[in-house]
């Protein structure tokens, strides 16, 4: 309490410059102009669910999801109100990391069915006004892809489709020495030693993941081939996984330098060597603006990024500018990044965050806001779940593309597993001590559909991670029939963003303090939304007005609340005094502004 008396000083001098600066944001906002928003492409339109297929619905009984189960749900995602479904892979693979190794770049794995299942699926979502977006995973393929089968061969054209050099030489015992420092993201040299051909070849992650030679015009053909095959059978756009690590320098005699303050003297550990050689080579651009060609033959297509771990003005970049556009936009992911429980989640930080979004973004681009994917863990095991509903608020009432994984808008929690029952490859190469730091199974089962056995996941006797222990409770069914729930609360925001002020409205952060965080949705001519977020761990009794740097009106009426709030006072429909407003923990409350006459 003392921080908010502080910052309210703050605040309170800030006063008018921060209306000045409110009437600048009006005045420049890019989304000014009278477009109606069916002429948005469907990217700008619409929520982004992701699908882990393994996870979402198992048609066969044999414990896994696959693509018919994921058709079976395409009415439980047209009611969502999501609008564009992207699917993480479900190509041909070895799963030595889960489908991100691929054998066949258009096929569909027998895991998750057939060729014929697949265009069922996308026929079932275009029929309820749905978009598919496939994962694109261009660094590398599987090393049973038969391209590498033919390259190890030196079969033309293939000889030159992947990485392959010579050794520098052969140490005492006869054994040949890789040509360069070069180490894997998964610990160790990024060369493995191919007999047959006496060369190596280069991986960024696992041996079983050769990368494709981006400097052969011919791979880069077969690549673009891949898209338009897809596109040809109609998918709506990719997501391009990894692009960071797709071009090597082109020498590969040059060791790469030791990294200053890595914070790790294990010489085999990736985070060691700086990767100035590996990484973010100038020529990726170019082959992103070749995607980038290909898609636009395409009406409405849609390209996005995935840029992990690198500085904002790197990210940036992938962008594009007017005169050469490439993804429609890099993932966003700092509310992961930089919000990693709920200690860091504080109204300043939050500010913090979407302002480095937004004030780096290029002039007249879109924004996007992930909160979690198959590689973090579940948002109410971060955050809490008292926080579920704030946080959905948030992202999918801020300007731009929420980006939602399955099982959040339940609410899921991550689930433990044991050593025995551990599936990720990631967890597994860490052994039984430290699976638990690495493995991404927790945020990883199945998803939760009923109370019945395996949570209606699967009509067989097993899965292939166990259901969470809190199925019972948390589950769809019990949800929709639950008079307030997260799920919910998940339509009817999927609902209101499709209104005026949220398509098209300007935005303001009227209160931001340690505990508050608060947007502002506002349009001349249309009601203005504010939500307000608590984001501690206490109930907070505020004062909006004293903090606002902007005028409030007295009083609003609750348009939501999170379901922990179960006061008499903030019933929807109610009309609460914003000079003293009680949010319970977590709590997200949003209200519409009753302007006085
Ligand atoms: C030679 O290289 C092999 C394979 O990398 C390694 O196992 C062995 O220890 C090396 N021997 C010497 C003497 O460095
Ligand atoms: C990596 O190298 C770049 C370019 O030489 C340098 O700017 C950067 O500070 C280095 N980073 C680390 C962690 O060593
Ligand atoms: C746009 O990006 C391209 C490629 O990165 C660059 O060469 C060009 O200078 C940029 N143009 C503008 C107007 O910034
Ligand atoms: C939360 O994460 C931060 C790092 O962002 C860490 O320093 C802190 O110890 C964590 N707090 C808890 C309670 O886990
Ligand atoms: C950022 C990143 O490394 N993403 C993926 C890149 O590809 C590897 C290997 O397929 C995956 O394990 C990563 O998740
Ligand atoms: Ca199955
Ligand atoms: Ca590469």
């Amino acid at each position: 309490m003392a921080n908010k008396a502080a910052y309210g000083a703050l605040f309170a001098l800030l006063f008018l410059s921060a209306i000045f600066v409110t009437v600048i944001c009006i005045i420049g906002s890019p989304r000014d102009g009278l477009a109606h928003h069916e002429s948005f492409p469907f990217w700008q339109r619409t929520i982004v669910y992701q699908v882990y297929p393994r996870s979402l619905g198992d048609s066969d009984g044999d414990g896994a999801g696959d693509l018919r189960g994921i058709s079976s749900k395409a009415d439980y995602l047209h009611g969502l109100g999501v609008g564009t479904v992207w699917l993480s892979p479900v190509y041909p693979s070895p799963m030595a990391d889960f489908g991100y190794d691929i054998a066949d770049f258009v096929g569909i794995d027998p895991l998750f069915g057939t060729m014929a299942d697949f265009e069922e699926l996308r026929a079932a979502l275009h029929d309820r006004g749905l978009k598919l977006m496939m994962d694109f995973v261009p660094n590398h393929s599987s090393d049973e892809h038969q391209w590498f089968a033919k390259s190890k061969r030196r079969e033309e054209p293939y000889t030159d489709y992947y990485v392959w050099a010579d050794p520098k030489g052969f140490n005492e015992t006869g054994q040949p020495i890789p040509p360069n420092n070069w180490l894997s993201v998964f610990r160790g040299s990024a060369w493995t030693w191919v007999e047959e051909r006496q060369q190596f070849y280069y991986h960024q992650f696992l041996a079983k993941q050769p990368d494709l030679n981006y400097r052969n015009e011919r791979v880069r053909e077969e690549m673009k081939n891949v898209l338009r095959f897809w596109l040809d059978k109609g998918v709506d756009g990719f997501r391009v996984d990894a692009i960071t690590h797709l071009f090597e320098v082109q020498d590969l005699s040059q060791d790469e330098p030791v990294a200053s303050h890595s914070g790790t003297d294990d010489p085999l550990d990736y985070g060691y060597l700086n990767h100035t050689l590996t990484l973010n080579q100038p020529e990726t651009f170019t082959v992103v603006k070749e995607w980038r060609d290909v898609l636009d033959q395409y009406p409405d297509k849609a390209m996005i990024i995935e840029v992990f771990g690198e500085e904002i003005e790197e990210v940036m970049k992938y962008y594009g500018n007017d005169s050469v556009p490439l993804a429609d936009f890099p993932f966003n992911f700092l509310l992961i990044e930089h919000l990693r429980n709920r200690s860091d989640l504080t109204g300043f930080a939050l500010k913090d965050t979407i302002d480095l979004w937004m004030d780096n973004m290029p002039e007249g681009k879109w924004p996007n806001w992930v909160l979690g994917n198959h590689d973090y863990g579940r948002v109410a095991s971060r955050f809490g779940t008292d926080a579920v509903d704030a946080l959905n608020m948030l992202v999918l009432l801020l300007p731009g593309t929420p980006v939602t994984y399955n099982g959040e808008e339940i609410g899921m929690v991550n689930t433990f597993i044991s050593w025995e029952d551990t599936q990720d490859p990631q967890g597994c190469r860490y052994g039984p001590e430290h699976y638990q730091e690495f493995s991404r199974d927790p945020e990883r089962t199945p998803m939760q559909w009923d109370n019945t056995s395996f949570a209606g996941f699967t009509k067989g006797n097993s899965t292939w991670l166990p259901v969470n222990e809190n199925y019972k409770e948390v589950n769809v069914k019990a949800q929709l029939q639950a008079e307030e729930s997260h799920l919910k609360i998940y339509k009817e925001l999927a609902a209101l963003r499709k209104e005026e002020p949220f398509v098209r409205g300007h935005v303001a952060y009227p209160v931001v303090t340690f505990e508050i965080f608060s947007v502002m949705r506002y349009l001349e001519g249309y009601e203005s939304y504010l939500l307000v977020i608590n984001t501690s761990e206490g109930e907070v009794e505020v004062d909006l007005h004293h903090h606002s740097n902007v005028e409030l009106p007295p009083s609003a009426v609750v348009i939501l609340r999170s379901v922990t709030d179960t006061s008499n006072s903030t019933v929807p429909g109610s009309v609460v005094k914003l000079s003293e407003l009680i949010l319970v923990p977590g709590e997200g409350l949003l209200l519409n502004l009753i302007e006085e006459e």
